[in-house]
């Protein structure tokens, strides 16, 4: 921007809006997902101006949710864009979603005048956004001078992708896009985060003690958590699974990191590994209610040791003794365990690697024929048999899952044979995270996704299927229809009018929503019929749903995890 300036004769001037682009772009960040308005709609035309991606949705918190797998998927921070206080508000979900699951994400919300707001005189969209958000993300930050843009940048990256990773909001008060600054001094007060994400050698003592445990197991089994497949140490985690012959099992997320096939892995011997093994080497997965806090019946009565690697040191001892933590990041941990295995590092006992072998052939068998039934309406194993083959068929597709059973069945069902290919709820089990997620998905990785959603799961996201259609993306959503959340067969206990709270519209056509906005829509009954029409949306690239009819009896009740429903002495259902 050049004007003329009273007192130099010709000053090249630049602002707030121009400083924040050019701080984003400096460190490689070149996307932004977000909803426009005051104050922040010409910063978004501005940025797009700039060569930005700037993709605009229909609600924050799909904005949030897409910017949160971003920052999964990349490794840089997902930026997230909103006006204040609503619009703050409605991505803060995601924000908190983000640093849940150690995803590194910036929401940057715009926001009003501190003066008025600090004064509560009630500005417009009046909220004091900063202190809100302290308590839901790893660290807030607020701008107030221009000078201070490029440092304020720089510190919300390093915050968010630094150790564990995390969520980090951004306040910047309307006033600041419009302040004025000499162009060569704002371009000089910008900063390029060197290593925002320093690796962190674990302590050599810390490694052989980890070592000597695990000399010593008869049992070991390795669980690998989504912080395993964020870290991108691909390589030298599956030489660690491979040379050392331990049999591994792997969280949701962290599915494909090996591929599902592989002979070590233990997923379709859940049970039997985590109840018997005797020494368990956790890598980038938290022993959290996903996995009973590593105590009580699904840990049986083999006495537990466990080793633990993971970047926050805070995560050792949360739940249960870790006996030999591996602080530091798990590229440099897993490198360091493997070059201590040497060469003549024994396998593990064949009696536990061949028992575990052989409940995974029996149940992988056990599931085979009702994965192949075409029955009409179509049951969980039948629709999720068809999908199964499809990702077998097309392992660099990126599969987005939510809903109950539509996402307990599809976890165990489908076989991933890539890392970081498979998305879901993550720890929270948070329902919304579909179209966003599944949005940021192909627009980070080009790759075709795949979005397997129960039919409650994607109404919390839907309208975001036009965003999908504007920006023509390459992603075919399933909906599995079985008429409500769980079920369709509830009735009201009371006999009234009201519908029951778990059933919505019987046969909604989900798929004449898709083609309201110009994607195809496709309505399926049987399992054949489904992967058809799944192989063309993907061979084709369009915007697809699919609206999958399945039997409305054929879920339970939270899907897998029905025992967490408290119950009540007084009232039957
Ligand atoms: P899951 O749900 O798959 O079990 P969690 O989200 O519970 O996984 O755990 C992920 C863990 O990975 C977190 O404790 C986090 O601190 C850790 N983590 C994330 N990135 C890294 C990294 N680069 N190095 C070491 N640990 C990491
Ligand atoms: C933000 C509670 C968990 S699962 C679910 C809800 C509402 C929907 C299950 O029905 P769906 O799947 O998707 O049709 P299916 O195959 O079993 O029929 N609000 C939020 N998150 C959660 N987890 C809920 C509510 C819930
Ligand atoms: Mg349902």
């Amino acid at each position: 921007m050049s004007t003329t300036n009273a007192d130099t004769d010709t000053e090249t001037l630049t602002d707030g809006f121009h400083l924040i682009i050019n701080a984003l772009k400096l460190n490689d960040i070149n996307t932004i997902y977000g909803v426009p308005g005051i104050p922040i709609t010409d910063f978004g035309r501005y940025a797009q101006a700039a060569g930005m991606r700037v993709l605009s949705f229909r609600h924050e918190q799909h904005a949030g949710y897409a910017a949160a797998i971003a920052g999964y998927l990349s490794q840089k921070p997902g930026i997230c864009l909103t006006v204040s206080a609503p619009g703050f508000l409605n991505g803060l979900t995601a924000l908190a979603h983000a640093t849940t699951n150690c995803f590194p994400m910036i929401l940057i919300s715009g926001s009003s005048e501190r003066e008025i707001v600090d004064l509560q005189q009630g500005d417009y969209e009046e909220m004091d956004q900063l202190a809100i958000a302290k308590t839901l993300c790893k660290d807030a930050y607020r701008i107030l001078h221009a000078e201070d843009i490029g440092i304020g940048i720089a510190r919300a990256i390093r915050a968010a992708v630094s150790g564990r990773p995390g969520g980090v909001y951004l306040d910047l008060p309307a006033k600041l896009f419009g302040q004025v600054m000499n162009a060569d001094a704002g371009a000089k007060s910008l900063v390029k985060v060197i290593d925002p994400a320093p690796r962190q050698l674990p302590a050599p003592e810390a490694v052989s003690r980890a070592l000597n445990e695990l000399k010593n197991a008869k049992r070991p089994l390795i669980i690998l958590g989504k912080g395993a497949a964020y870290a991108q140490a691909d390589a030298d985690i599956r030489a660690f699974v491979e040379k050392s012959g331990i049999p591994y099992l792997p969280m949701s997320m962290a599915k494909g990191l090996l591929p599902d096939t592989h002979p070590l892995s233990a997923g379709a011997a859940r049970s039997l590994a985590l109840k018997e093994a005797d020494v368990v080497v956790m890598i980038g997965a938290r022993l959290n209610w996903l996995l009973s806090h590593g105590k009580g019946k699904s840990w049986g009565t083999t006495p537990k040791r466990f080793i633990q690697i993971d970047i926050e040191p805070r995560e050792m001892d949360s739940n249960v003794e870790i006996v030999a933590p591996l602080v530091g990041d798990i590229g440099s941990c897993v490198s360091a365990l493997l070059s201590g295995l040497g060469d003549d590092w024994p396998t593990p006992p064949a009696e536990w690697t061949s028992a575990i072998r052989q409940k995974v052939e029996t149940n992988v068998a056990r599931m085979a024929p009702k994965l192949r039934n075409n029955n009409v309406p179509m049951d969980f194993h039948g629709a999720l048999g068809a999908l199964r083959t499809i990702i077998k068929e097309r392992p660099d597709a990126i599969l987005v899952n939510e809903g109950a059973n539509t996402l307990d069945f599809a976890r165990s069902i489908i076989d991933m044979y890539q890392p970081r290919k498979r998305l879901d709820v993550g720890t929270w089990g948070v329902m919304g995270i579909g179209m966003g997620t599944a949005i940021a998905a192909a627009v980070e990785t080009g790759h075709p996704v795949l979005a397997i959603e129960g039919d409650s799961a994607f109404g919390f996201s839907g309208m975001e299927i036009e965003t999908i259609c504007r920006y023509n993306l390459p992603i075919c959503v399933v909906v599995f229809n079985n008429n409500g959340i769980y079920r369709g067969t509830d009735v009201n206990p009371s006999g009234g009018d009201d519908a029951a709270t778990t059933v919505f519209v019987k046969d909604a056509r989900y798929d004449k929503m898709m083609e309201a906005f110009g994607g195809v829509g496709v309505y399926a009954t049987s399992p054949d019929d489904l992967s058809r029409a799944v192989n063309e949306a993907m061979d084709s690239g369009k915007p697809t749903l699919i609206n999958a009819v399945i039997d409305e009896q054929a879920g339970t009740e939270s899907g897998r995890i029905g025992n967490l429903n408290p119950q009540s002495v007084v009232s039957k259902k």
